[in-house]
């Protein structure tokens, strides 16, 4: 599980070390570093830890609270909450193979059993007709409707038919998957921006959220695809995909340092029930090994 391997680390330095030496410092610098936190995230909180008074007499427990306090404004969630909203509609980015469509799948049910909203799933990834094929098995397993067309339809045209026929039909919350992978990264960036630009104009603002699936293995990469998407389309929240497989997780730390993009959701497995809503306390005490 992620994190556990961060807390044990910062232990491990601790009982080895004793003193809040110098080479205490650079080793807990490059713990923090390989655990995705980012350079300048790690330098700081290195920083701050040597210049606080109260560290000299920390022990162990009290020094990983102490990084926890100095985390916390990094790791802000975002709360998702359309009980009061006739309508509204998730639009679902990241690149291939991040997890979108099986986070999609996630929400359908989360949203029903949670929230109590009827979903309508829509098949914006018309790029493969396997992702077309997956989402509607998806739709099946969870009786719940997709709105789709053939391989290599306008995806924008495919989730305005959703939002459409969810009006008609009375279904409140639109899930739309998009396609991770273009010809090019150029390509990509148009076909989302011309999606957004169709579905933002219909749904209004205040009904519509841009969430950017990340998987939580790759680290760094996932610090460059928000930035990606959040310069296309701006990104409203994250999905921290697959951290049941990270071994690092500190990945959006650095993203929230950068573009302050709060975290919704953390899948935790391949299940449709293996969605837990973030928290930031429990993800840092995860994360640090506290508790
Ligand atoms: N362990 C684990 N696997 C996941 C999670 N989310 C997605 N996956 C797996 O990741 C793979 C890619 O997922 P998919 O939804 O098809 O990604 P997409 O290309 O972004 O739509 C699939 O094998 C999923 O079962 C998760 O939270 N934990
Ligand atoms: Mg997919």
């Amino acid at each position: 599980m992620a994190g556990i391997s961060l807390g044990k680390k910062i232990r491990g330095l601790l009982s080895r070390k004793g003193a809040l030496d110098e080479a205490f410092y650079d080793e807990l610098e490059d713990t923090l570093i390989e655990s995705d936190l980012g350079a300048r995230t790690a330098m700081d909180l290195v920083d701050s830890l040597r210049d606080s008074k109260e560290a000299r007499g920390m022990g162990e427990s009290e020094i990983l609270d102490y990084l926890k306090r100095q985390l916390l404004p990094y790791t802000k969630a975002a709360k998702l909450d359309f009980r009061d909203k006739k309508r509204a509609l998730i639009l679902v980015l990241g690149v291939n193979g991040v997890g979108k469509t099986t986070t999609i799948a996630k929400m359908a049910r989360y949203f029903h059993d949670a929230q109590g909203k009827s979903c309508v799933l829509a098949a914006g990834d018309t790029f493969r007709a396997a992702a077309i094929d997956q989402l509607l098995v998806h739709g099946e397993r969870l009786g719940v409707r997709v709105v789709h067309q053939q391989p290599g339809a306008d995806p924008g045209a495919v989730i305005y038919d959703a939002l459409e026929s969810a009006v008609s039909r009375g279904e409140e919350l639109v899930l739309a998957d998009t396609a991770g992978r273009m010809h090019n990264k150029a390509n990509l960036i148009r076909e989302l921006q011309k999606i957004h630009k169709i579905v933002g104009a219909k749904i209004g603002t205040e009904n519509y959220c841009k969430l950017l699936v990340i998987d939580t293995t790759t680290g760094q990469n996932a610090l460059r695809q928000a930035e990606l998407f959040h310069e296309a389309v701006g990104v409203d929240a994250l999905v921290m995909a697959k951290y049941d497989s990270a071994a690092k997780g500190g990945i959006i730390i650095p993203i929230q340092r950068t573009l302050s993009i709060p975290v919704a959701f953390v899948g935790t497995g391949e299940g449709y029930g293996d969605l837990a809503l973030f928290d930031s306390e429990s993800y840092l005490d995860s994360l640090l090994g506290i508790g």
